[in-house]
């Protein structure tokens, strides 16, 4: 298949341009470099030593033979740039990676609000409103949030998507329907992953664009088999306050001496998939798309949930780490359960990779070699979702 990359550049995108490739599909990537532009102005840098795009993509080419095309435009702002590439390269698939995906950041000021609206709602409908223009039959893979659901769960499992419920008519008859489970966003990040569904619900009514929209929990882990090849391949670990993840920022925490930095109580409970089986998923979405006029398909990408203070005191019990318990600077529920329907993806072949399996290599094969990379200073996550709360201002509530 020739499958188009928005956002090839990124954390997720990058594995997943090397592992499609290398499965014999012909990609090309499209990224704007946003996301370096991002580390710039926050003056912080990836802790592994991320190659410029035109040395990871030679690097890429002298293992295998086989050449990424590199198109680096603005998916949100040049829309003939990304009407005229779909029209040449009539892709087979697009994955749609290319959005502002730090909820910290995203609610750092009114202009970080602003961008990550403008960025994710238009990249998302510039898209679709290309496909149709180019009069194209294009399966839309795009990677949402587990977070568009909120955290919450009435004592059964979120499903996939859809949720079905009985309306009382006006003559007492009962009506079953399926209907988008309610959106509950916990940052403008997640309000825009809210919103990017009812673009593809509606484009997908209206044009029968085939879309899938895999509900991606938080990705940890660093590396695939293709970025593990060479140094020049090496994915991106983010570990700031900003873009760093829980569970990365606790690995990397253990690895520089530094105490765990659990929000509150850390009883918040999240859903979470190594980036290996991101990739993996991603392959699978594209090779079984849905039909033209279905529904969009709708996959909760995610393989385990887990409690941010067990995950410290396991991080702790691997490496001797000290926990630090922090004034949460985020306004979301103190302590929640989760559980998650993710059966789609299982029934399609995939076989998750378990925490158990994957924290001892990864703590000590990125984390601890990558160790003096670290600037202590940007560890601290700094962004308040409301001012005058947060660490150092107001006692946890
Ligand atoms: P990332 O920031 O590392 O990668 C996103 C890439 O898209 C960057 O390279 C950036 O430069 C590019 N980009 C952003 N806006 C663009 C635009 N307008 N035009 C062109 N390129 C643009 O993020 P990631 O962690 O790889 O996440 C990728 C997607 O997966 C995001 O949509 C995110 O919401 C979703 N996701 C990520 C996680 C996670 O834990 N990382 C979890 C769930 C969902
Ligand atoms: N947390 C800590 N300590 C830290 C960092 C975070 O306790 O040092 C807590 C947060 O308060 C939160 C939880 O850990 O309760 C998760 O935070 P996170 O930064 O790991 O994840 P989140 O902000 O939800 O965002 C990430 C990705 C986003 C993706 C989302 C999937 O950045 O792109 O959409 O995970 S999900 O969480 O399932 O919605």
């Amino acid at each position: 298949m020739r499958v188009l990359i928005l956002g090839g550049d990124g954390f997720c995108g990058w594995p997943t341009a090397l592992h499609l490739s290398a499965v014999g599909h012909e990609v090309a990537i499209v990224d704007n470099l946003s996301r370096r532009n991002i580390d710039n102005e926050l003056e912080v840098t990836s802790l592994t030593p991320i190659a410029p795009m035109s040395t990871r993509l030679a690097a890429w080419e002298a293992h295998t033979g086989v050449a990424i095309p590199f198109h680096r435009f603005d998916v949100a702002t040049q829309y003939h740039r990304l009407l005229g590439l779909l029209s040449e390269f009539h892709p087979d698939a697009v994955v749609h990676f290319a959005e502002q995906r730090s909820a910290p950041y995203s609610m750092k000021s009114s202009a970080h609000k602003r961008y990550t609206v403008a960025n994710n709602l238009n990249a998302t409908n510039s898209l679709l409103a290309a496909i149709v223009e180019a009069g194209l039959d294009v399966h839309v893979v795009h990677l949402g949030t587990m977070g568009v659901y909120g955290y919450g769960t009435a004592g059964m499992k979120i499903p996939e998507g859809y949720l079905r419920v009985k309306v009382e008519t006006d003559d007492g008859d009962v009506v079953e329907q399926e209907i988008l489970y309610p959106p509950n966003p916990g940052s403008i990040y997640h309000l825009t992953k809210t919103q990017d569904q009812l673009l593809f619900a509606y484009y997908a009514k209206n044009d029968e664009i085939r879309v899938t929209d895999l509900h991606q929990g938080i990705v940890w882990g660093t590396q695939t088999p293709e970025t593990s090849l060479d140094e020049r391949l090496v994915n991106r670990f983010d570990y700031d306050g900003d873009y760093g993840t829980v569970l990365n920022r606790f690995l990397m925490q253990a690895a520089v001496g530094h105490p765990l930095t659990v929000h509150g109580t850390g009883g918040q409970t999240r859903a979470f998939i190594h980036i290996r089986d991101t990739v993996r998923c991603i392959q699978l979405a594209i090779e079984s798309p849905p039909a033209r006029g279905e529904r969009v398909r709708i996959l909760n990408q995610m393989t385990e949930t887990h409690r941010v203070q067990d995950l410290a005191k396991l991080v702790s019990s691997l490496t001797g780490a000290e926990i630090a318990y922090v004034d949460n600077p985020r306004n979301e529920a103190a302590e929640n359960e989760l559980f998650v329907e993710n059966r789609q993806l299982l029934d399609l072949g995939l076989e998750p990779i378990t925490l158990a399996e994957g924290l001892l290599a990864e703590v000590s094969d990125i984390a601890q070699r990558y160790r003096d990379r670290c600037d202590l200073e940007k560890i601290p996550a700094r962004s308040l979702w409301r001012a005058g709360t947060g660490p150092g201002v107001a006692a946890l509530g």
